[in-house]
């Protein structure tokens, strides 16, 4: 049996990314959204300097200022937003919601941008349009009626500005709550909690020189080539200088193995840079017992930058005690690898002086990834490989401002010394309760204790787990409010009363001002949008925030003269985050401005001690019963999170469906399933079974053990209870899971 949402086709996966193949995929996606000369107005101005930065990854620039850098996946990114689709109030009168919950996400994002602010009232089928002024009121309402501030969440999705982030935290906590999950509690929040607890600092400590200079670089558990694809050429030029690089992954994915370079004709020709050096083909959660079986090989031999390890850091003796036991056997069954091909990769690094780990999805989405990133760090700390140039941790970010957000305080759990400043720059007393993250969001919600959902960005209701259950918590709400740029599902699964207020993109002039941006190394610059808005009624979130409060708040902090200059904003950041001090000046630099790291300009620990500190992790084997698997959830080369761009996975030879499940050929054999095959996918938890049904089987070279299908289609099987320990991170990377024949 085959369904009309199976591929057309299924091809093995390529080895190649990128090249001419990439341009031209990239313009069939662009032209028809755009027209030739929107496309070309818009790829031109993107991370220029007088532009807006691209709304795809995280990923820095670099010499961006200088020249344009074609990238596929940006060029999609931007066509997504700069769409000359419109959806119109009357779309609304024609289309119930009902109707609407009913269609896919690939679907509803092809309508078009969102015109204006639409309100669904109580007990009614369809949404209508609504003036801002009344949609303001409805919401401040809304808030003040609740018993406390603390029944009221507000998400955050890592495209907002910095100065939208700082003004709606502020309204936020001067509202009463810190109740601000975001994104970022789906994302990266294990390597935050990680790097914070052992360096000091939640961030990266690379900039992209230093992977220009690096010896060796280790990619584990990211896909650059479909979600950081600039990356790629970094990597390329790191590898010109005589780098190594090493992929870790259960999947060969097509960019990490080979890369040709659209910036060059002989990449256009196909004929590129063989990227990875080493690929070691782990199965699904093995990294913690890769990295201890490295850091054991290293003690072992005495591999170890002692001076480093005396000056700067604390709990050598208890890590290396804990090393020296390491248990061969769990190793190897933990990562599925050979012991001779762990061998192979510490004999990299026993050569390398300068050494980079590169993570992402794959390491942070696991029951234990907090421990595994970890484990990186003593990695690291024990040959001296942190806060010196070519070496470091570096955790690429997703959304391209998620960290700037963070730096901006959104924030459930902010630092005291950020709630002082604001409290000493605004004079009002600041809530010190921490806050809901995103799960505990959910919880609060279907357990009747929060009744306002409002959201900045983002598609709140597909990208977090056990779809089911995060539906049935936003219906129990009074209200739910979306800030939006796009049509998505969290339209169609609302409170009792719902919104939609529809916002500028990165891509739009804002009347003429600029916004700035953090990216995935620390650096800030500014984000000029240049097209004509959507529709005359968008605002901005900088608006939306600002009216929002001097609504609800009786307290005026100045929100009418921020909303109409920015810098004033900028003045208040320059005197609450550290590392901003004359923002409005450094801000308008070309350039742009770097941030302060204090591990990686002067290997200075901002941790209890002043040193980095090693961490002894126990090593547990995710092992699964008979007949079943490790799910992973991944992306596809078509799609940005929730927004689905096209129905193909050309780097993995699929085209035209998305219900599919990649499984080892050896697995199927075992399971007595064939490629072609249609199964349901059940995963199964202390609490019950999930079933997603209807993916096609597709035969695939994946790590034994394992197998991957794509989200947001399968978030119906992540519990919501399944994280991670400390970051609370969905395990979206290890869901246990059996195949059932259709
Ligand atoms: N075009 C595009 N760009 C994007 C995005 C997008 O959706 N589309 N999303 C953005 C966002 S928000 C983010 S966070 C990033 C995500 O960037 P990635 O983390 O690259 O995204 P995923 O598709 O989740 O890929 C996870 C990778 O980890 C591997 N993996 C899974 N489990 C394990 C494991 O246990 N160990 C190891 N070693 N590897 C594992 C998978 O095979 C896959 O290659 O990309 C950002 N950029
Ligand atoms: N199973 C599984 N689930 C996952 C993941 C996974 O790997 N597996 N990854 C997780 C990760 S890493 C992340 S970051 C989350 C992503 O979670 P979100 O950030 O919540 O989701 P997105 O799909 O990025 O949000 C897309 C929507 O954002 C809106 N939007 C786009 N640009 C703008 C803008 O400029 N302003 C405003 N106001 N709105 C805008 C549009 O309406 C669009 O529909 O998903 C997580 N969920
Ligand atoms: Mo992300």
């Amino acid at each position: 049996m085959t369904s009309p949402q199976h591929p057309s086709r299924v091809s093995p996966p390529p080895e190649h990314a990128a090249g001419a193949a990439g341009v031209a995929h990239a313009l069939r996606t662009a032209l028809p959204q755009m027209g030739v000369r929107r496309t070309a107005l818009a790829l031109l101005r993107v991370n220029q300097k007088d532009g807006f930065d691209c709304p795809g990854c995280a990923w820095p620039e670099g010499e961006r200022r200088h020249r344009a850098e074609f990238c596929e996946n940006g060029a999609k990114a931007v066509a997504e937003e700069a769409t000359t689709r419109r959806v119109m109030p009357e779309f609304f009168a024609e289309h119930s919601v009902t109707d609407l919950a009913a269609r896919s996400d690939h679907w509803l994002g092809q309508r078009g941008r969102l015109t204006a602010p639409m309100v669904r009232r109580e007990g009614s089928d369809h949404y209508e349009p609504i003036t801002w002024e009344e949609a303001v009121g409805l919401v401040a309402r809304e808030l003040r009626g609740l018993d406390s501030p603390d029944e009221a969440v507000f998400y955050t999705s890592g495209r907002t500005g910095n100065e939208a982030a700082f003004v709606y935290q502020l309204f936020v906590r001067a509202f009463g709550t810190n109740n601000l999950p975001d994104c970022s509690n789906m994302c990266h929040e294990s390597s935050g909690a990680a790097l914070t607890e052992t360096i000091g600092l939640g961030k990266g400590s690379v900039l992209l020189e230093d992977l220009h200079q690096a010896d060796l670089i280790l990619v584990v558990g990211q896909n650059p080539g479909t979600n950081h694809p600039r990356m790629l050429s970094a990597l390329e030029r790191a590898k010109h200088g005589g780098a190594r690089i090493v992929a870790v992954n259960p999947l060969p994915e097509a960019g990490l193995m080979r890369f040709d370079n659209p910036q060059r004709p002989s990449g256009l020709l196909g004929r590129g840079t063989r990227l990875s050096d080493l690929f070691l083909q782990i199965r699904v959660n093995g990294d913690l017992a890769l990295f201890q079986a490295l850091n054991h090989l290293l003690l072992r031999n005495d591999e170890v930058d002692h001076g480093f390890v005396r000056e700067h850091t604390t709990g050598f003796e208890e890590f290396a005690a804990h090393a020296a036991g390491l248990d061969w056997a769990d190793v190897l069954e933990a990562t599925g690898l050979e012991r001779g091909r762990i061998e192979e990769l510490y004999e990299l690094v026993r050569g390398s002086q300068r050494v980079i780990v590169c993570w992402a999805m794959g390491l942070t989405q696991h029951r234990n990834s907090v421990a595994t990133i970890r484990e990186v760090v003593n990695f690291l700390l024990l040959r001296g490989n942190i806060g010196r140039p070519g070496a470091g941790v570096c955790p690429v970010r997703g959304h391209s401002n998620v960290q700037g957000d963070r730096t901006m305080g959104i924030n459930e759990k902010p630092p005291e010394a950020f709630l002082d400043a604001l409290e000493k720059e605004f004079a009002f007393t600041v809530p010190r309760a921490h806050g809901y993250d995103t799960v505990r969001a959910i919880q609060a919600m279907r357990d009747g204790r929060v009744h306002v959902f409002f959201a900045m960005g983002g598609n709140f209701v597909r990208a977090t787990p056990d779809s089911r259950v995060t539906e049935a918590a936003l219906r129990s709400c009074r209200l739910t409010v979306q800030v939006s740029t796009k049509l998505n599902h969290s339209h169609t699964v609302t409170g009792r009363q719902a919104l939609i207020l529809p916002a500028l993109g990165r891509t739009e002039d804002d009347l003429g001002r600029f916004v700035t941006v953090e990216d995935s190394m620390g650096m800030v610059h500014a984000s000029r949008g240049r097209l004509a808005p959507a529709s005359p009624l968008l605002r901005s979130e900088v608006e939306i925030v600002c009216d929002l409060a001097r609504a609800t708040l009786d307290t005026d902090l100045g929100w009418a003269e921020m909303a109409d200059d920015y810098d004033l904003i900028r003045e208040h950041v320059s005197r609450v985050v550290p590392g901003f001090e004359d923002f409005n000046a450094r801000a308008r630099r070309p350039e742009g401005f770097v941030l302060p790291h204090p591990p990686r300009d002067s290997r200075t620990f901002i941790t209890p001690t002043g040193r980095a500190l090693f961490t002894v992790n126990e090593l547990e084997v995710l092992r699964v019963p008979e007949g079943r698997l490790i799910l992973q959830t991944v992306r596809s080369h078509d799609q940005y999170n929730t927004t689905i761009y096209g129905l193909d996975d050309r780097y993995r030879g699929i085209k035209g469906g998305r219900m599919v499940v990649f499984v080892n050929p050896d697995d199927l054999a075992d399971l007595g399933l064939a490629d072609g095959e249609t199964v349901d996918l059940v995963s199964e938890w202390t609490d019950g079974e999930r079933r997603a049904p209807g993916f096609r089987v597709v035969s695939y070279p994946t790590a034994r053990g394992c197998c991957a299908a794509y989200f947001p289609e399968t978030n119906v099987l992540v519990p919501l209870k399944s994280t991670a320990r400390i970051s609370n991170t969905p395990t979206s990377k290890s869901v246990v899971v059996r195949l059932e024949r259709a």
